[in-house]
């Protein structure tokens, strides 16, 4: 298995609000290093640095005037002369308010963005560019011909949508990594998101798309983050319809639920017969990750891995979340081990 992975994700780490405090987010730098070192401790293949950002490509599934706010949102930030490490929005077109621009960066920041979890610092456009060029890497290479590329993605990518950051993603690196696949010529591109939280970002970007189908198992939005997309009635739109499919699952789910919405999930797959796979890649589901509540161990991973390469299609394999930070390399080693056959 091709590994694309790049060290410019190092100098990004974020504020993030968490229970009315600020503190120094969960999705942190050594994430990176832990897979990394499992990845090559499990000896999965070769190791390649990401292509040069495709900025015309990311186009196509951000809106320009949003990737120059997320590039400058910094810049500005320090030129306005605040303290804070990085800056964050404070205030959102809520219902019944107007989404029309407004001037202020202090108010763009809520225009731009859906949640207070998530901040734009110093080195944040490096690391979401770099994250971003490792999808569309991935994606080349498959393209190519490769049976399975994992893109570790840092930050993660899945909460984006074409014009909001939050849940610590800036840039939608699987959506990327689908727009690449179809403008090779493929005609319809699935994406399995086992990610922890649901992948609203990537399920908006093609909700009314029937050429990328979106399948999420997550934890119920009534009652976890990102709380307002993610319900099981959400099936797509105009030619899109049909082509969604949420399978929300309750807090403390363990192997058995999860592995019935696997299955759920790759029939409903099958069915629209995609010509390569995207995996929206989190291992946040596992038992003691800190911000979450679902009950798989590693050995769930590995078969999780061993089901998906049963679907038996080229598959990309991007990192999404995982916070349980001193277990996260193993838990997706597992997972590209299980999928390999190499364990
Ligand atoms: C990519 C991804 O997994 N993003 C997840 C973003 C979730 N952010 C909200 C987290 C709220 C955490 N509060 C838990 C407090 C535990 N002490
Ligand atoms: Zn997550």
């Amino acid at each position: 298995m091709l590994i694309v992975r790049s060290d410019d994700d190092q100098d990004h780490h974020c504020l993030e609000l968490d229970s009315a405090e600020l503190i120094l987010s969960w999705e942190r730098p050594e994430r990176s290093r832990f897979v990394d070192i499992a990845t090559d401790a499990a000896g999965l293949g070769e190791v390649i640095p990401p292509l040069p950002f495709d900025r015309m490509l990311v186009e196509t599934v951000h809106e320009p005037a949003y990737v120059e706010f997320v590039e400058h949102a910094f810049s500005r930030w320090k030129d306005e002369g605040h303290a804070a490490s990085a800056a964050m929005g404070f205030g959102w077109p809520a219902r019944r308010m107007r989404n029309v621009r407004p001037d202020s960066l202090k108010a763009q920041l809520g225009y731009y963005s859906f949640a207070a979890d998530c901040s734009i610092a110093e080195h944040t456009w490096k690391a979401a560019m770099a994250s971003a060029a490792a999808a569309d890497t991935a994606a080349h290479h498959l393209a190519a011909g490769a049976r399975s590329v994992f893109a570790r993605c840092r930050p993660p990518g899945h909460h984006a949508t074409s014009d909001q950051f939050g849940g610590y993603c800036y840039l939608n690196n699987a959506a990327i990594a689908a727009q690449r696949l179809r403008s090779t010529g493929m005609n319809r591109v699935g994406i399995l998101d086992v990610d922890y939280h649901h992948g609203n970002g990537t399920q908006d970007i093609f909700y009314d798309r029937g050429d990328v189908a979106f399948c999420s198992i997550h934890a119920d939005p009534m009652v976890e983050f990102p709380y307002f997309l993610g319900h099981a009635d959400e099936t797509g739109r105009d030619q899109g319809l049909g082509t969604n499919l949420n399978l929300p699952l309750p807090h403390g789910t363990g192997a058995d639920t999860w592995f019935a919405a696997l299955k759920s999930a790759t029939d409903w797959l099958t069915g629209l017969a995609p010509d390569a796979l995207v995996v929206s890649l989190g291992v946040d589901t596992f038992m003691d990750d800190p911000i979450s509540q679902f009950r798989l161990v590693e050995e769930d991973f590995t078969e999780m891995g061993r089901r998906i390469a049963r679907f038996d299609r080229p598959t990309l394999f991007v990192m999404e979340g995982g916070y349980a930070t001193a277990q996260l390399g193993q838990n997706i080693a597992a997972v590209l081990t299980g999928f390999a056959g190499t364990s």
